[in-house]
């Protein structure tokens, strides 16, 4: 529940009181469901922002028949640092409010944001494949999650993201990258593990939040709507870039996100700002 004043719009003041019960299926599952982080009005705000950088950004791609078989912009359209683009969208992405829902589900006293992007699954677009984010990134901690937050309201046939509950207990459980093969070889593994996976309907002002190691896609978006949404990583502050995780062929990781620090360097570059610290 949202604690503080509502004038509607952008209120990046206000915080939400997580309950025992949100942390402990975090913490056990490795992903989280959260109703009403946001209000619709603050989501409504901060939609209109966010779509037309995307927007702007994907001017001009081919219509989706048309798209090479390996662009990315099958599975959605993908753009970074939105923040960096806005205003209005640092106010929104830079909330305490997300910063410290993050933190209370982690454990920790500060966390910083890794990046931000923007995920349009268009009408007709395919799955999202199963896959980790743990492995491609040099952050090798427990504490590193994405918070994914719909613009609209998110169906079944429009993809939301789905989970297999329980899978970052392991960390790294399979194929680097997200791909077929990283699809083949988590669906096999859900399946012979009989591992359960959960998929709900998203409304505009909810947010899932989900660890990097927790094996997670998306369905295709069958529904004719644009399936807009926004995710945010998070990981604790204090962090040493640590590309261990990662693909021989990947190492040493170089990250303009994180502002190309180097294994062994603090993941401390302005660019990664704090947006929640307990004082
Ligand atoms: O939105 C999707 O389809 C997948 C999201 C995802 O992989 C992520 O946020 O890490």
């Amino acid at each position: 529940m949202i604690n503080g004043n509502q004038s509607g719009g952008l209120n990046t003041a206000t915080l939400y009181s997580l309950s025992a019960e949100d942390v402990r299926q975090y913490r056990e599952k490795g992903h989280v469901h959260l109703r009403g982080v946001c209000t619709r009005e603050e989501i409504a705000e901060c939609r209109g922002v966010l779509k037309s950088v995307t927007t702007e950004r994907f001017a001009g791609t081919a219509r989706m028949s048309d798209r090479a078989e390996d662009d990315f912009s099958r599975v959605f359209m993908q753009t970074f640092n939105l923040r960096e683009a806005d205003e209005r969208a640092a106010r929104f992405i830079q909330s305490p409010r997300f910063g410290r829902i993050a933190a209370d589900l982690m454990g920790v006293d500060a966390v910083r944001i890794y990046y931000d992007k923007a995920m349009f699954k268009e009408p007709e677009s395919w799955i999202t494949p199963w896959h980790q984010d743990g492995p491609h990134w040099p952050l090798c901690t427990d504490h590193v999650l994405t918070m994914w937050i719909p613009l609209v309201d998110v169906t079944i046939d429009m993809g939301p993201p789905r989970f297999a509950s329980g899978t970052h207990r392991e960390n790294v459980l399979g194929p680097r990258g997200i791909h077929r093969e990283s699809e083949t070889f988590f669906k096999d593994y859900i399946r012979s593990n009989r591992i359960p996976v959960v998929e709900e309907e998203i409304p505009a002002g909810d947010a899932t939040l989900h660890s990097h190691w927790v094996v997670h896609g998306a369905g295709a978006n069958t529904s004719g709507r644009v399936r807009e949404a926004l995710g945010i990583t998070f990981y604790e502050d204090g962090l040493l870039i640590d590309d261990s995780a990662c693909s021989e062929e990947n190492r040493p990781v170089i990250d303009a996100n994180l502002g190309n620090r180097r294994p062994g360097q603090r993941a401390d570059h302005p660019r990664n700002q704090v947006v929640f610290a307990r004082s």
